[in-house]
């Protein structure tokens, strides 16, 4: 199946390309306002937090993400734990722009964010190009 095989390297080359064109548009306007009102994010991948609220995300390889809401609480750590299918493409790169979360999975295995919501409200989740894409929902 040669064509098929054409299609995925145009699928790889357009995801490393946006995920590159997202990083220069991010990383040149560090001062999002939504950031302002947000606490400190914090990654980390081994020590647990206490009384954290565990929540897990996994990209698939249908081009979805396993859950399109997530929901926590404002004022509780979020302690977020992320996977991806090996074949999922860009979804192995998780963005949640608002609390500087950037997760990748490109092998399947699981990578866990940290952050604590303090304003309720709904926050985007995506991969690097908002194909995959969900919400994390905080509320009071
Ligand atoms: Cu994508």
């Amino acid at each position: 199946m040669k064509t098929k095989h054409v299609f995925m390297a145009l699928v790889l080359l357009a995801a490393t390309v946006g995920g590159a064109l997202f990083y220069a548009a991010f990383s040149s306007a560090p001062t999002d306002t939504q950031e302002t009102a947000i606490a400190t994010p914090l990654i980390s991948t081994g020590s647990k937090e206490k009384g954290a609220q565990k929540v897990s995300l996994r990209a698939l390889n249908t081009g979805l993400y396993d859950k399109e809401v997530v929901n926590v609480k404002a004022g509780v750590p979020v302690e977020m734990t992320f996977s991806a299918d090996p074949d999922s493409y860009c979804g192995r790169e998780l963005l949640i722009p608002a609390f500087r979360v950037d997760l990748k999975s490109l092998q399947g295995e699981t990578q866990t964010a940290t952050f604590t919501p303090t304003a309720p409200g709904a926050y985007e989740f995506h991969c690097p190009m908002k194909m995959f894409r969900g919400k994390l929902v905080v509320e009071n």
